[in-house]
């Protein structure tokens, strides 16, 4: 158990609106305030991302995806040092994300993704969230299969924290995550959830993705909407706090800021 508040990681997507035909520049600017507005709301660090995972998406080019995080990388360092995250499973994309400002390489895909994925990590000397996931986005909710899932995802975990230090990326940069959702059924994830101190064990720092995700609707039909879910949410990342994770990648910022406090604060009286 651990008292210490797991840092939150606020969510900010830079996808078109296709709603609107201002274009681009819209797009940034409406990424860059709700930047902000996270940051204000107590946000420790920022998850920037241009492609989303969700199964059955589709895919983002190269200089589309450069084209929509770079910008808004830049403005968000322009007026504030909070640390921030690129979430891409493109080596060239990070490589511009860090150029532009940021601070870490979110991988899905744990730097299996391109074949310079491995050596770009090590080069660009970012921090880098190795996360699991089985299959890739378009599939992976198809038929997920596990014998011991939590050992599965710690093993393969462990695997590319090796990988990743052999490439040449330092211990201290790397970050760790079980990848809740990504080719895993509800029942997958709850043992994920529930096994988190054998994730943590590994001696890694952790970082959880729960924030809105399917299970919480898996649990509560009623919760069809995706902003339905934030006393799931909670929960979720409250369990991760209780089991030692060191920071949880959030939309909900001022709420899960607010209930760890207080989580915390118990822990520690
Ligand atoms: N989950 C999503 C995207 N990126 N990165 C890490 N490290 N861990 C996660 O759990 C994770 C992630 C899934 O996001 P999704 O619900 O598809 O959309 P959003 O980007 O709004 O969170």
């Amino acid at each position: 158990m651990s008292s210490k508040r797991p840092k939150v990681m606020g969510v900010v997507n830079v996808t078109p609106d296709s709603f609107s035909d201002g274009g681009r520049f819209l797009d940034e600017a409406a990424a860059v305030s709700h930047a902000r507005r996270l940051i204000a709301e107590g946000a420790d660090l920022l998850d920037l991302g241009g492609e989303s995972t969700r199964p059955g998406s589709d895919p983002v080019s190269e200089a589309d995806e450069i084209a929509r995080v770079v910008p808004v990388i830049a403005a968000v360092r322009r007026d504030s040092a909070i640390p921030i995250s690129v979430d891409t499973m493109k080596p060239a994309v990070a490589r511009a994300a860090v150029a532009a400002g940021a601070d870490i390489w979110n991988d899905v895909t744990a730097l299996r993704g391109a074949p310079d994925a491995l050596a770009t990590a090590a080069e660009l000397g970012c921090g880098v969230v190795l996360m699991h996931m089985q299959g890739e986005p378009r599939t992976m909710q198809d038929a997920p299969r596990y014998g011991d899932v939590v050992a599965e995802v710690a093993d393969f975990l462990a695997e590319r924290a090796g990988a990743a230090m052999a490439a040449g990326v330092a211990r201290d940069r790397i970050t760790l995550d079980p990848g809740i959702g990504f080719g895993k059924t509800l029942a997958h994830n709850l043992a994920l959830l529930a096994g988190l101190d054998r994730i943590v064990a590994l001696g890694f720092p952790v970082l959880l993705g729960v924030s809105r995700k399917r299970f919480v609707r898996e649990l509560d039909p009623t919760a069809v909407e995706a902003g339905d879910r934030l006393g799931g949410s909670l929960a979720a990342a409250l369990a991760g706090a209780r089991a030692g994770v060191a920071m949880v990648r959030v939309h909900d910022v001022r709420e899960t800021v607010q209930a760890l406090t207080v989580w915390s604060a118990i822990d520690r009286s």
